[in-house]
């Protein structure tokens, strides 16, 4: 006996990548809704491999009574709307947006960092998905802040144009095309040139200079990773399609060699260690596309502080950035809560 699922948005790239890994990994379900706005009702969507093609429903007419579990990635808007009638209706709802992920009544989880937080779902029946740029830094944190405590994380990333959606890799294949041909690339959906470029800026700017996507790394690591860990994140587009790479400083309260931590990120669950030092032995994002790993690279002490470390870090932003992790936490909840047959 399996589950009721729906995925909400399922026409936007990580709605289809929550088809396709719940597919992949053979996710216990007995029955499966697409549903997304009234622009793509009729749609038909692949559900992965499995050969069975799903027809979109429309949000607006969609009934979330009986259904066990809603995979919700839909942005904030619809997500306001839709995700409490859902909920309501006692579907519990795993939600990819930022909406709900400071809310002190919905647990923010990454399953191999704070598993045990997904218990306090009932207070609203919701569950909260991170910004792709933390889930896959809290993964290489987590095992490492156990070993020899975090006390600060410096951060830039290096984050792929699928993050802003179907239209960011658009663009970026347009522009790139333009230029070849000598036509203008003008930007839309980005604020400058992304092809053949680097933008300084991801989501809106904040009151002390900082971005929200800055932000989110901040926050989001205190509520999933510790409260006591200090980020500082500086967050970069680039003309990358698939894959957040992201750059880190960290500064621990107890010694840890670069041959520990190594040792200790090999072990580590949903990471991968690639790391030989010497030409390409480290991982790229093309190479992470499609894949769940977290992938860590270039392990070196820092001499220039006390407890210091630096690396490189990789993953598939649509996978465990946002659909893997939320069909993880789907698991999670089938193996601790929703238990069936
Ligand atoms: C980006 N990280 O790369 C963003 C996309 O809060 O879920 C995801 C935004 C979010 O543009």
């Amino acid at each position: 006996m399996g589950y009721k699922v729906v995925v909400v948005g399922a026409t936007g790239n990580v709605g289809r990548e929550m088809l396709t890994i719940l597919a992949e990994r053979e996710f216990p379900i007995d029955e499966i809704a697409a549903v997304a706005s009234s622009r793509s009702q009729g749609t038909e969507i692949d559900f992965g491999d499995t050969g069975k093609t799903l027809k979109c429903q429309n949000i607006q007419h969609f009934d979330f009574t009986g259904w066990d579990i809603a995979l919700f990635a839909a942005g904030s808007g619809p997500t306001a709307e839709y995700a409490p009638k859902a909920a309501a209706a006692g579907c519990v709802v795993i939600d990819n947006s930022s909406l709900y992920r400071m809310d002190p009544d919905v647990p923010l989880i990454v399953p191999e960092v704070n598993p045990d937080a997904i218990d306090g779902y009932t207070k609203k029946n919701i569950i909260a998905n991170p910004n792709c740029s933390t889930a896959q830094m809290v993964v290489a944190l987590k095992p490492l802040h156990d070993a020899a405590k975090i006390k600060r994380v410096v951060v830039a990333t290096y984050q792929s144009v699928s993050g802003a959606g179907k239209e960011g890799m658009d663009e970026l294949f347009e522009q790139s095309r333009n230029i070849f041909v000598g036509d203008p690339a003008e930007p839309k959906k980005f604020t400058k040139q992304i092809a053949f470029n680097v933008i300084p800026h991801i989501d809106v700017f904040l009151e002390d200079g900082s971005t929200k996507e800055e932000w989110k790394m901040v926050a989001e690591t205190k509520k999933i990773l510790d409260p006591k860990v200090k980020v500082t994140a500086t967050c970069v587009r680039v003309p990358v399609f698939v894959g957040h790479s992201e750059a880190l400083n960290i500064e621990f309260e107890n010694e840890i060699s670069a041959k520990e931590a190594q040792d200790i990120l090999r072990e580590a669950p949903g990471v991968m260690l690639v790391d030989k030092r010497e030409d390409g032995g480290y991982v790229t994002p093309v190479e992470c596309v499609g894949d769940y790993a977290t992938f860590v690279s270039r392990v070196r002490e820092d001499s220039t502080i006390d407890n210091g470390l630096s690396l490189w870090c990789v993953s598939d932003n649509l996978r465990k950035g946002a659909a893997l992790n939320a069909v993880q936490i789907a698991e999670l909840l089938g193996r601790r809560h929703l238990k069936k047959g």
